[in-house]
């Protein structure tokens, strides 16, 4: 089995490179940001409890996010060769999470993807999408939000994967196609 995290600043293209690998390796993709929308498109109660702090760049609640990664884990367990979770963890107290439901089930995280870029590319790229997503956090008053609440974390984030001897920093601008090879190369000394 390979396990895989991928993390970065929003609009690093996590979500890209996910959806890449998942094809590649067959991994199963859970994308905490996607499930999130998709909670708060199908107006659950949990989709109510979090609307406006997604369209407002604020990080959901540990517990809220925790129960739809455990739901989808526990979902899609026996159906790939491992899993790629992008956006999750997006704090330390996210990846010990991970971690500890991990465990519980034997599996282990086995390479973590630190993808970086820089925030004028960041920007750019995430005005471009909201041309056409309709994602109502992808504005410049949002993203500059969401751009300072993630370096607040991300200090932990790194130090943790650090510490297990599993963090990779892959740079994160060029084309998706470059950036795609960029990880191959990387994942290719872990199988
Ligand atoms: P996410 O859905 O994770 O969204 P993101 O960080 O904005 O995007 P990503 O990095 O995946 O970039 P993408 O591939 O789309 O989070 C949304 C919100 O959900 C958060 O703000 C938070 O509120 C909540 N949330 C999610 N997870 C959470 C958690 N664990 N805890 C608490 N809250 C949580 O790429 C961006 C754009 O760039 C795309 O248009 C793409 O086409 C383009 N692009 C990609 N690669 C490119 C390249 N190499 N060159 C040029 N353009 C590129």
């Amino acid at each position: 089995m390979l396990n895989l995290v991928i993390f970065g600043p929003p609009g690093s293209g996590k979500g890209t490179q996910a959806t890449h690998i998942k094809e590649k390796y067959g991994l199963l993709h859970l994308s905490t940001g996607e499930m999130l929308r998709h909670e708060i498109a199908s107006k659950t109660a949990l989709g109510l409890e979090v609307e406006n702090l997604v369209a407002n760049g604020q990080l959901v609640p540990d517990e809220l996010v925790t129960e739809v990664l455990k739901k989808a884990l526990a979902e899609k367990m026996s159906q790939g060769n491992g899993f790629i979770f992008d956006g999750f963890p997006r704090n330390g107290d996210q990846a010990q999470i991970l971690e500890d439901a991990l465990n519980s089930l034997n599996l282990e995280i086995n390479v973590a993807i630190n993808l970086t870029v820089s925030d004028p590319e960041l920007i750019k790229r995430i005005l471009l999408r909201g041309e056409t997503s309709g994602r109502a956090d992808d504005n410049e008053i949002v993203i500059k939000e969401r751009l300072e609440i993630y370096r607040k974390n991300a200090d932990k984030l790194i130090k943790f994967y650090q510490k297990l001897d599993k963090l990779y920093e892959v740079n994160g601008e060029g084309s998706p196609q470059e950036v795609f090879e960029r990880i191959t190369k990387l994942i290719a000394k872990h199988l």
